[in-house]
Parts: C-alpha cells; sequence; structure tokens
C-alpha cells in the first residue's frame, strides 16, 4: 500500500506518529458513547457499505471521553493491532477524533484500512466558524444541514446563519407576523426566497448540535435592513441613495432600491431603520427575545456593517441601545468591527473584524474596542477568509470588491497577526463568511467554498508552526482530498489547485 508521507489530514493535527502498515476496516464493530457510535456507524456504512459495519465486526472502533486528552475539543486517535481508539476530551473532542478517523479511510486493493498511527490533536482557536448567508438568497433547512456537515467535518465549530438583510427576512417572529410576509418573499436575484419557521430553525439547532456546531444567529442592524419595511414600512427610513449607489447600480444593472417594495439587487448601505421611532426598538427587543429563546448557543449577532447613510451620532445612539437589547437576553452580543466605534456597548461584547488581513484606516482600532471593553474578536478578513470573494477572475461566481483570493492568498495569513497591540487570548478565533449575492443553491456555493474553507479551518485548528503548515503540504492534502469530498456529492472547484502549477 502507498499512502503519501503527508496523511490527507485537514485540519492537520498538532501531534501525528504514523506505524507501520495499516488496520483493516472492512469489518469493524463500533463500541463505547452511544450519540457519537451511532453517528459514526451511520456515516462508516454509508462510505464502506452495509455490511462493514456489524456488532460482531473483526476491527474494534471504541470511542470514549477521557481520560487522557487535556485540551478542551482535544482528542487521542489510536490506531494499532488492538484495534481503533478514540478518546476525547469532551464529547467535542471525541466527535472531532470520529472526523480525523473518516479522513483516514484509504482503499485499495485489499479493501478499505486506516494506517497505524497515533493523533494527539486540539485546537489553537476555540471559535472556528463559517457563515452562511441566507438573505441574499434562501437555502433550505436540507441544503443548511449539508452545509453544517461540509463544515464538521472539516473541525468548525460555529455556523453563523446571516438571517436578515435588505433582500430578505428569514426567521419567524410571533410578535411581528409580517416580517416573513412580504419581507420573506423575495431575493437578491427575483427568485421567491422564504423563511425558517421556529421548527425549521430548532431543526437546524439540533443539528448542528449533534455535530457539535454552535448556531450563531444574526439580526442585521441598523442598516441592511430594507425587508423590514416591506411588512412595517413606518419603522424603515426612505433608501438614503448616493452617487455611489446609483453609480454602483448602473455598473451592476440594478434597480435602486424603493421604500415598501422587494429589492431584488445587491447595493449596499442605503437602508436604516428608524432610530428615534421607539417602536423601532420594541421590534428589536421582541425579535432578540424570541431568537434568543430559540438558540441554545452563546451568542446573538446584532450586525453593525456598513451604515453608510448613518451619522456617527445615530449609529451610536442606536447601538448602544440595540447592544443593551442584546445583553438582556443572557446572550454575549456579536456585532461587526464598525461598531466598535460606539462608546456604550456592553462589556464582553464580541467584534467581528472583516477588513484586510493588513488592517485599513481606523479598522483595527474599531476591533481593538472590544478588546479593550473585556471582550475578544472572531477575525474574518476579507481578502483572506471571505468565501465569495472570486478564486479567480474568471470564475463564473462570486464578487471582487476585497480583490481575487485563490487558494493560497486564502491560506496566507495568521490570526495573531492581524489586529496589532491586542493579547493573544483576545482573538477567539476565525470565521470564513460566505455571502450570496452570487450563488443560489448548494451547489454554486460549493464552488466558491471548496476547497477554500479547507485553508480557513487548517487557519483555525492547526498549531501555527509545523512542517505540515505549510502551502506545499497543505496543496498537497488538498489534491489528496478531493476524491473523497467529490464522493460526498460537493461540487470542488478543481481548477483551484491549478492557480500554484
Ligand atoms: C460586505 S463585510 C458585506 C455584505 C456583503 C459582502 C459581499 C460585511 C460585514 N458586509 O453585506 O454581502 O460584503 O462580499
Amino acid at each position: 500500500m502507498v499512502l503519501h508521507d503527508a496523511l490527507p489530514l485537514i485540519p492537520f493535527p498538532a501531534s501525528v506518529i504514523r506505524g507501520e502498515g495499516s488496520v483493516p476496516v472492512t469489518s469493524v464493530r463500533i463500541e463505547g458513547e452511544a450519540d457519537t457510535a451511532a453517528l459514526l456507524r451511520s456515516e462508516l456504512s454509508a462510505r464502506l457499505g452495509a455490511g462493514a459495519v456489524t456488532a460482531d465486526g473483526d476491527t474494534r472502533i471504541l470511542l470514549g471521553i477521557g481520560p487522557g486528552p487535556v485540551r478542551t475539543e482535544g482528542y487521542l486517535l489510536e490506531a494499532s493491532d488492538e484495534g481503533i481508539r478514540i478518546t476525547g476530551h469532551d464529547a467535542a473532542g471525541l466527535f472531532h477524533g470520529t472526523r480525523t478517523l473518516l479522513q483516514l479511510l484509504h482503499r485499495d486493493d485489499a479493501g478499505w484500512s486506516v494506517p497505524r498511527v497515533r493523533i494527539d490533536d486540539a485546537p489553537r482557536f476555540a471559535y472556528r466558524g463559517v457563515m452562511l448567508d441566507v438573505a441574499r438568497h434562501f437555502f433550505s433547512v436540507a441544503d443548511v444541514q449539508r452545509f453544517i456537515d461540509r463544515a464538521a467535518a472539516l473541525k468548525f465549530n460555529h455556523l453563523h446563519l446571516h438571517l436578515t438583510d435588505d433582500q430578505g427576512w428569514r426567521i419567524e417572529i410571533d410578535a411581528w407576523p409580517q416580517l416573513t410576509g412580504a419581507g420573506a418573499g423575495g431575493d437578491a436575484t427575483g427568485g421567491p426566497g422564504g423563511f425558517y419557521t421556529k421548527d425549521d430553525y430548532r431543526a437546524i439547532v439540533a443539528y448542528a448540535a449533534a455535530r457539535h456546531v454552535t448556531v450563531v444567529p444574526e439580526i442585521d442592524l441598523p442598516g441592511h435592513t430594507h425587508a423590514i419595511g416591506l411588512g412595517y414600512p413606518d419603522l424603515v427610513e426612505q433608501p438614503a441613495i448616493t452617487e455611489a449607489n446609483i453609480a454602483e447600480a448602473a455598473a451592476l444593472h440594478q434597480p435602486l432600491p424603493v421604500h415598501g417594495e422587494q429589492y431584488s439587487a445587491w447595493g449596499v448601505g442605503h437602508s436604516s431603520v428608524r432610530i428615534h421611532e421607539e417602536r423601532t426598538y420594541e421590534l428589536i427587543r421582541d425579535v432578540l427575545d424570541e431568537l434568543a429563546a430559540l438558540t441554545p448557543g452563546p451568542y446573538l449577532h446584532i450586525g453593525g456593517d456598513e451604515c453608510l447613510g448613518t451619522s456617527a451620532a445615530d449609529f451610536a445612539l442606536f447601538f448602544e441601545r440595540a447592544g443593551r437589547l442584546a445583553a438582556d437576553t443572557g446572550k454575549t452580543p456579536v456585532a461587526w468591527h464598525e461598531a466598535g466605534v460606539v462608546d456604550g456597548l456592553p462589556a464582553g461584547m464580541i467584534g467581528q473584524y472583516w477588513g484586510s488581513a493588513v488592517p485599513q484606516g481606523d479598522h483595527a482600532a474599531h476591533a481593538r474596542r472590544f478588546v479593550e471593553r473585556g471582550g475578544a474578536l472572531v477575525l474574518s478578513p476579507s481578502d483572506r477568509a471571505y468565501l465569495d470573494m472570486k478564486p479567480r477572475a474568471d470564475h463564473p461566481h462570486g464578487l471582487a470588491w476585497a480583490g481575487i483570493v485563490p487558494l493560497r492568498t486564502a491560506y496566507d495569513w495568521d490570526p495573531a497577526q492581524v489586529i496589532p497591540d491586542v493579547p493573544a487570548e483576545a482573538i477567539l478565533g476565525i470565521e470564513a463568511p460566505l455571502w450570496t449575492e452570487s450563488v443560489s443553491t448548494l451547489a454554486e456555493a460549493d464552488g466558491l467554498v471548496f476547497p477554500r474553507i479547507a485553508a480557513q479551518a487548517e487557519i483555525g485548528w492547526s498549531p501555527a508552526t509545523g512542517p505540515e503548515r505549510s502551502w506545499a503540504s497543505f496543496r498537497t492534502r488538498v489534491a489528496q482530498s478531493i476524491p473523497a469530498w467529490e464522493a460526498s456529492g460537493i461540487a470542488v472547484d478543481r481548477a483551484a489547485l491549478d492557480d500554484d502549477a
């Protein structure tokens, strides 16, 4: 059997010791922790064939939690003559260990096997997120679940759902039913839109939780709110249309926003809720309360990006109140980094940085303010981690405002080096956002996401240094991983590997 020296593991583990030869897995039995065992049983049956996993299979796969691995989400995976043993520090660690096992599966003439190996692994960062924008284009519950599968396989542990934007409101709110009336009936390109009922949202949360993924819901405020005005026109300002908006719409052959009508285009910065209207805050309080009650995770994202038509004073007035309403739900509020400029934000609020890997203007200063208030940062540098940037100029999907982002560029950044003068412990982690102006199906999304999502997975999980944390090793492992991704139904952008040829 010939396996490449570097095992096809993404993200690469903290420590891998190879033994000689391999352990056959043509016939296995899975024992131990019931939930993870059940999940692995169905996943292995799908990969190896239904008859491969039985109660009396030849090779034992033993799943356990502690003692052993000492770090949160860590695990130890041993494949030896005694079979395969995965020991998690906690349930999440055990689950991650099973993801590694799935990546180790190898088939040759003798059948399925995994190499003899001892892997001792744990993540570099606690927060490893992907974001799916379900507002510009709506994605069904089933598609969101497939997206969670993709993320969890790469050891991501947060799914940020961008639930609202100018083009659509996607979450049912009992107290304000018109939000998902006309406000959910369209999208960025004239499609039918859609929304999640509360049960739909619960189904997404439960599916994610079973894979140790925490859902982070976002209600984008006070801008990106045109869709609220379809159901509640009195709570949203007339569109603030600038010369830049007009020029952009003309260049893209897109319409300008009209108050109270569906906006099927993707200009930004023109919308705002009415900041001096008291009922606005009643709506926001109800929305955040209902969403918090549906969400078991600790975070509530309240947006704050690109409020280009809003004065600094109004933005501050609004965000102080919205921040307090979010904190009053008992959740930790999260906002895009622009909101850092506001003085009276709740202590401990999390900032999500979307500037470039080398910060421009006052982006880094705004991000630092979250840290100064006892919060932390999630880093999404748009010229590295944005999955919707085109990987090359002639790719059929994606935008390019932050630049063209080939795979190698996506892999080329270190979360500890982006914002100067913040302590290492203030970096909660990383997130790779997929904005969906240019994609409306999971297959189209895949073509932007894969393989670059793998780069962000490794940056979030793997140690900062080490021989495998190199472009040469990563590129090899991506090439090795593509067949398995494709076999699981993912439409991979294979040309991504040609960039560096
Ligand atoms: C900027 S960066 C946005 C989104 C767009 C995205 C497209 C940020 C927080 N906001 O509204 O969808 O660019 O790449």
